[in-house]
This record gives C-alpha cells, structure tokens and sequence, in this order.
C-alpha cells in the first residue's frame, strides 16, 4: 500500500490517512495501479477508504463521507464510470479520515468513532459495524457482489433480520405494512392506479430499515430500471438490483443511536433538502382539469371570497393553452392573463400553470423551431428527432440532460412570470408518451407508454440512453424549472409543483401523487404513500384532495379534506368532465365543514410553516409517521392511518365510510391531550374516540406547544397579526418556531426569529432568538388540558386574569401588547 503504512505486532498492516474524500483523480491512480497487478484481493488506499481488485476483473470502493456513510462501488475495471451522479447535491465532499488495518484475509476500514466495514478478500463480501459493533448490513457470503443474473446488470444481496421492517422508497401505492416487500424503480404515468401497483411516477431507491429498533438506511444511487426484494423471495436476505450502470450505493447507520432520524439527516445531506418554499404555497390550493374561460376561474375565486373559505391559490390545466402549445395562451378562453392575474392577486389569490415537457411539432411555433434548430431536443440513435405523442399531438421533448437546454427552457418561464403567473406545475415528465398502439390501461410499465430506451441523452457531459436516463428526466425537467425561475426572480421563492421524480428532486419540487382514484381506499392510501415520501426525504407532499378519478362523495370529499389539512401541500384536484369538486360542491353541511377544514389548516399555518424550517435544517418531513418519533415503540411501525404533523401533533383521520368514531394509538413515550375536548390520553394506550362527520380527530403532545393564529382568508393577510401559542402542561421541554417574511432570501442573511417555548409542570415561558422586521407579537396564551379550569396565573410575576373557555376547552390567557420581552407564565 502506501508509504503511510506501518506494521503492527500482529502483521496488521495499519494505514492512517488524511481527512479527504477521493477525487477523480484518486480513483483514477488507484485504478492504474490495480490494473497492473492483476491479483484479486490487492487493495491501493484512497484518501477515505480503498479501492479492491475483486475475482473476474472487478473493482470495490469503499469510501467513508463521515462516520455514519459509507460508499460502496462495484464496477468491471475496464468500464469504472466517471463518477457522475444527478441525485446528489453538488457540494457532497465528505471528510472522514479512516484507518485501514489489514491481515491476508480481511480488510478493515475504521472511522475515529469506531464505526467499520469488513472487507473480505478476494471476494469483496462487506460487513458494516456500527459504532458500538453491531452489524448494520452484511453482504450475503453465498453472493457476491457483482453476480448479477443478467449480462449488464448489476445486484447486491444482503442478510437480513427477522423482525426488519422497510420503509422509504419514495412514492409507492404499498398497501401493506412492510415487512418484506418486491418494488420496482421505473417512472410511470399510472392514471388511476390502483393499490399495490408498482412502479408509479418517481423513483427514490433509497430505504430506511429497523430491525430490533435500530435503524440504517440505505441508498441505491444508479438510474436504470432499478428492483429490491426485501425478504419477499426468500426471508433471510435481500437484494436490490438494476438494469445497468454500477453497483454504486450508500449505507447511512443512523450513528450511535441508530435512528431514522439520523439516516435521513445524512440522506438528505447527501441528496439535498427543500429550501424554505414561498409561505403562500402553504396556502389552499384549489385545481381541477378543467378550470376555463377566464370567467370560470374568476366565478370559483370570487365563490371563495364570498363564501370567507380561505384561498391562495389556483391551478390552469392544459386546456388554457392554444391547443396544448406550452407557454402560449387560448386566446378565446383567456384574452389577458395578465389582466386575469393582476384581479386575482388584489383578492390575494395566486395562479399556478401546468407545463409539460411535449413541444408540439410545428416549423410556425416559435419554441419548437428554436428548439430544433439548436439541436434541444432528445434524437434516435440515426440522429433524427424523436418524436411522441402526447396533448399537442406529435411533439418534439427537450433534453433535460443537458445544460444549455436546461438554460433555454427554464428562461421561457419569463413569459409566464411577466403575465404574472406564480407558480408552475411540470406533469407528464416521466416522460409519459401516448402508446401508438392499443396496451392494456393497467399494463404501467409498458414500454409503448415512455420514449424508446435507444433515445439518446447529452447526460451532463455523461452521454447515454434513455435506458440510463428516463428515471432522471423529471427530476431535471423541475431542476430547469426551479433554476430557470431562480435566475428570473432572483428575489422570489419558486413554487414548482412536478409529478415525476427521482432522488434529489426534493431540491427542486414539491410532489404530488399523481392519479389518485375517488374512493376510501385512496384516501386511506394516501397517508402512508405522503409518510413514506417524507421519509425518502421528499417532505412538501400531497395526493389530489377528493380523488382525481371519478368523483367523490360528500362525505369522502369532507373526510379527505380534513385528512390534508395539515399535509404539506394540499390541494383539491379532479380530471376533466367529473363533477364539480370544490369545498361547496356537496351542500350547505358539507359546505360549512369544509370551510372549517381549511378554516384550520390557516390557524395552523405558522407551525407549517415553521416545519419547513426544521427539515431544511434537520431533513425532517412536517409529516411523519409515528415510528419517526416513536422508534422505540414497535407498536407504531405498522400504524399508517395516523400520522405525525412535526413533533407536536398526532393526527388520526377518519377513513372509513359512515364512521363516526375510530380507534387512535397513542404511541409510547408521550402523553396526548386532545386538541378538541382537552381529554388526556395516556402514551402506548389505544382508545375509540369520537368523530362527527365535522371532527378531525387531532391530539397535542402533553408537554408541547404548537403557533397557530386567526383565520385568514390568504396567507397575504398574516403579515402582522398576533400569534397564539396553544400549548399543555407537562416535563420540562422547550421548542423553537421559524418566522420570517415569508418569501424572497433576506432570512439567509439574518432575518429570522425564533420564537422559543420552554413548557413546564406549572409554567411556560416565551421568549425570542434572534430578531426580524416580520416576528408577530404574541396575543394570548391558550392551555389545553389543565385539571383545573380557573387556577391561578401569573405573568412576570404578576397575577393576571384569564378565561377559560367551554367550547374550545382552553384556558385564554391574554398578553399584553406592551409585553414585548420574555414572557413566563406561571400556572397553579
Ligand atoms: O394525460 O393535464 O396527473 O393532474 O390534470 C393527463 C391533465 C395529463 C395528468 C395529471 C393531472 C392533470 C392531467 N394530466
């Protein structure tokens, strides 16, 4: 090995080496030097890690980022890929130093923290110890890697624990709790898919296991048809594997304590987090397939408005387009957008457009003759254009794979942000092709559905085939959207809105899961398909409120909606020719609770908002399921009709048809106390609770806080109005919420507050971090839960009055608006 080396007493050979990550050029050294001596098992050291000579011409890399992830590449030495990855963000230069000690027939790779990998020669064969020894992953001895079934394939096998649950795996229609399961990564258009289909619109080879409690993640970072079998084949192991490209994957351990959260933290590290979306994306949006003319769209905004049922924004389909052109307008159905926008921005109201990557073939039409004539659009292998179909009817579609069409297409949003459009929904991005002939509507995955796998592809400076590529075409279709946006509106936080996907898009979208059906299974559906998003570390998630296919009733349309309320996105959608889906479509009950509904998502929306701090800071989703927070609690690992909003509220929506009561877990570790009644659950106990057709069944954690605030009609109207902070006595323990101004990038030099909730047995005290032109007073202090409805209250020492409430079950305790300092609340 290298000069560094030392020999032990016991001839382990010992390398120290520096605190870097391996360059290129590392790799191309070591690969020379392994070239020339042929002998499987030889090892050259890299700056963290090594790279092995493997039987039958291969290669493994081991790398460390830090002491908690691990890289894994296995490739053929003759074609060890230049190392090129989309979903990992830019700046992933890992520093972890590591201490190689090798005998004749291991290789151990060591981290300070006493994290390891075992590598066996010659055959490779891994073993992964966390800090404290355990085995995180362990190769299967019977497979090494590298035997892949198919010429050009590649697999890894691993052993696997009994009791290992999976979770993860981005966007999948699971409709069982995940103790082994068979999914495949491949972006499909899969209208009205039902439970259980697999693949659907992104893919995100990246999984979260616990097994006896402890967690490691593992992220499989090759864009080809990829598959994992987690245990379903056989019990004792799994395998994940892919049409092509390396073997090249990650393992996070989850650090000594080996949580999910701590996976995720690194996942997210490496792949890139949400950066604070603009406040008024939080808002409600309403959308249908088809929302035309321009008096349609002002009649349903103007309905809001007079039926006081909060709005922010509204979404255009492909119908206001001349004939499906994208960045052009019907001139019938909308004379003057700009017009249309200016009126609804008065009334506080946003649009968002639909734009799909197909550009309709035509020499007239601007885009596409620019397009052609600069070589922008993906060609066949003879050098000829592809072409599809899709709404345009034959188009031509822009090579996201490459920087200057990325450049070009992300600038044509100008047209569309002069008008005063807002936000931009990218769809059909997986790409989704109209087939040529008839397939079976459930066949997903059939091949007549997307380009053919030979179309070629710039692939950043890595040219390659759709074979390699299709996986990422969503993910860079957004990326030019967001980056094009980001260039225009410097001073503007892009709202992008993409239905295909792939690790790393979380950098440049918010999701949505495609076309959900209208019916009690979707709904029920939807809550692990968004948990399980924001564990992939996608966290601004939502399904189509009420369904997308066909047409809910009433009651499903209240129940879903009150089921979204506090999901990242939420947003009311429906397909084109069903019948009307907005908030009033179902009668004055349903009307008055579903004004309710979202009447509550905006009290809710400055502890939202303050979530999407926490996850660009932590990677944490706002939505969690409950084994996030409570993995030592086996009992939550199967829960997925309940969820967590951050920390501090449990949620258990009511799923079932005619159900006026369901039974809520209330996982162990915390107390719960019920956001409606202020009843007190105990933690690991389960209960039937009450739930009228107006009821969302919501519990704050015993000893937390939350912000909430008065209704608003949009979320322009928040701007100095008070804050409430709605809390429950209980164990000391303080908690943070993020205000800012909402928009633009000046929090990145400082304006920010954070506004402090330190929670005791008999006090809460308030204070602030930090400072910001837009940090609200804080009006009243409302206790839920107390034993005692009229105790004694202090403020600063002062006694002071308070009320407390029937109806809301809270005890109001007013705050003056001269008390702008600390603030302790002293209860008994
Ligand atoms: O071929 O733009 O998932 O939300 O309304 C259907 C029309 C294309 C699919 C999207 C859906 C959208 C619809 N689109």
């Amino acid at each position: 090995m290298s000069d560094l080396s030392d020999r032990s007493g016991n001839g382990m050979r010992i390398v120290h080496s520096e605190a870097m990550t391996a360059t290129q050029e590392d790799i191309a050294l070591a690969r020379r030097s392994l070239t020339s001596v042929d002998k499987p098992g030889h090892a050259v050291p890299l700056p963290n890690g090594l790279m092995m000579r493997l039987p039958e011409q291969g290669v493994l890399i081991a790398t460390f980022l830090s002491p908690h992830v691990i890289r894994i590449r296995v490739a053929n030495l003759e074609n060890l890929h230049r190392d090129f990855s989309y979903a990992l963000t830019p700046n992933t230069t890992g520093v972890c130093s590591v201490e190689t000690r090798e005998t004749a027939d291991t290789i151990d790779l060591w981290t300070s923290d006493g994290a390891r990998v075992r590598i066996e020669r010659p055959s490779g064969l891994l073993t992964i110890f966390d800090e404290h020894g355990r085995i995180v992953v362990e190769d299967d001895p019977y497979q090494p890697p590298l035997s892949g079934p198919l010429p050009g394939s590649v697999t890894a096998t691993k052993l696997r624990g009994n009791d290992e649950r999976y979770f993860g795996f981005g966007e999948k229609a699971f409709g069982k709790p995940r103790r082994s399961l068979r999914t495949r990564m491949w972006n499909s258009d899969t209208y009205g898919y039902p439970v259980d289909a697999d693949p659907l619109y992104q893919s995100i080879p990246f999984f979260i296991a616990i097994s006896e409690r402890q967690a490691y993640g593992l992220f499989f970072d090759n864009t080809y048809r990829s598959s994992f079998d987690m245990g379903a084949d056989d019990p004792l192991r799994y395998s994940f594997a892919a049409e092509g490209g390396e073997l090249d994957y990650y393992v996070f351990t989850g650090g000594r304590e080996r949580s999910a959260r701590a996976v995720l933290k690194d996942y997210t590290d490496l792949t890139g987090r949400t950066p604070l979306p603009p406040l008024w994306s939080l808002g409600y949006h309403q959308s249908r397939w088809s929302y035309y003319p321009d008096s349609r769209v002002r009649e349903i905004t103007a309905r809001f408005r007079e039926s006081r049922i909060p709005l922010d924004v509204i979404h255009l389909d492909i119908d206001h387009m001349d004939e499906f052109r994208i960045f052009t307008w019907d001139n019938e159905r909308f004379p003057d957008p700009a017009r249309l926008a200016s009126e609804l921005a008065e009334a506080g109201i946003r649009l968002v457009v639909i734009v799909d990557p197909g550009v309709k073939v035509e020499d007239e039409y601007p885009l596409y003759h620019e397009g052609d004539s600069h070589g922008y659009f993906c060609l066949l292998p003879d050098g000829k254009e592809y072409k599809g179909r899709v709404w345009p009817g034959v188009s031509a579609f822009p090579d996201f794979t490459d920087p200057e069409v990325r450049k070009w297409f992300g600038s044509q949003y100008a047209r569309h942000l002069d008008v005063g459009i807002s936000g931009f929904w990218n769809d059909m991005n997986e790409p989704s092709v109209f087939p040529e002939h008839e397939v079976d509507p459930l066949d997903f995955e059939n091949p007549a559905k997307t380009f053919p796998l030979e179309v070629r592809h710039a692939g950043d400076g890595h040219p390659g085939d759709h074979a390699r590529y299709h996986n990422v075409y969503g993910l860079q279709m957004a990326r030019a959207t967001f980056e094009g946006l980001r260039r225009l509106r410097p001073d503007e936080r892009p709202f992008v809105l993409t239905r295909a996907g792939f690790s790393g898009i979380q950098r440049y979208a918010a999701v949505w899961t495609g076309d959900n059906v209208s019916s009690w299974e979707h709904l029920a559906l939807s809550i692990p398909m968004l948990t399980n998003l924001g564990v992939s570390g996608v966290p601004f998630v939502g399904a189509d409120v009420g369904g997308f296919s066909k047409a809910p009733s009433g009651e499903l349309y209240a129940r879903w909606l009150q089921a979204a309320a506090l999901t990242p996105l939420c947003r009311s959608h429906t397909e084109t020719g069903s019948k009307d889906q907005e908030p009033w479509s179902y009668g004055k009950e349903f009307e008055e609770i579903n004004r309710r509904t979202i009447n509550f998502r905006y009290e809710l929306l400055p502890y939202l908002y303050s979530l999407f701090h926490e996850h660009q800071e932590t990677g944490a989703p706002p939505l969690r399921p409950l084994w996030f927070e409570y993995q030592s609690d086996p009992r939550s690992y199967d829960i997925d009709d309940q969820f967590l909003v951050g920390a501090n509220l449990l949620v258990a929506p009511v799923v079932t048809e005619g159900a006026l009561s369901r039974s809520v877990y209330f996982p162990a570790g915390d107390d719960w106390v019920c956001w409606k009644s202020g009843e007190r659950f105990k933690a690991g106990t389960e209960a039937v609770v009450n739930a009228p057709l107006d009821c969302l069944p919501l519990f704050l954690r015993a000893g937390a806080a939350v912000v909430t605030q008065s209704v608003v009609q949009h979320t322009g109207e928040m701007q100095g109005q008070p804050l409430i902070v709605t809390a429950t006595l209980g164990e000391r323990r303080a908690m943070s919420f993020y205000e800012d101004s909402g928009n633009g990038y000046d929090y990145l030099e400082g304006n920010f507050s954070l506004l402090t909730v330190a929670v005791g047995p008999n006090e809460i005290e308030i204070s602030r971090v930090g400072s910001c032109e837009y940090q609200r007073r804080v009006s009243h202090v409302d206790l839920l839960g107390l034993q005692n409805e009229s105790p004694r209250v202090r403020i600063n020492g002062t006694p002071s009055s308070s009320e407390f409430d029937q109806a809301t079950a809270r005890l109001r305790i007013s705050i003056a608006a001269e008390q702008t300092g600390n603030i302790r609340i002293e209860v008994s």
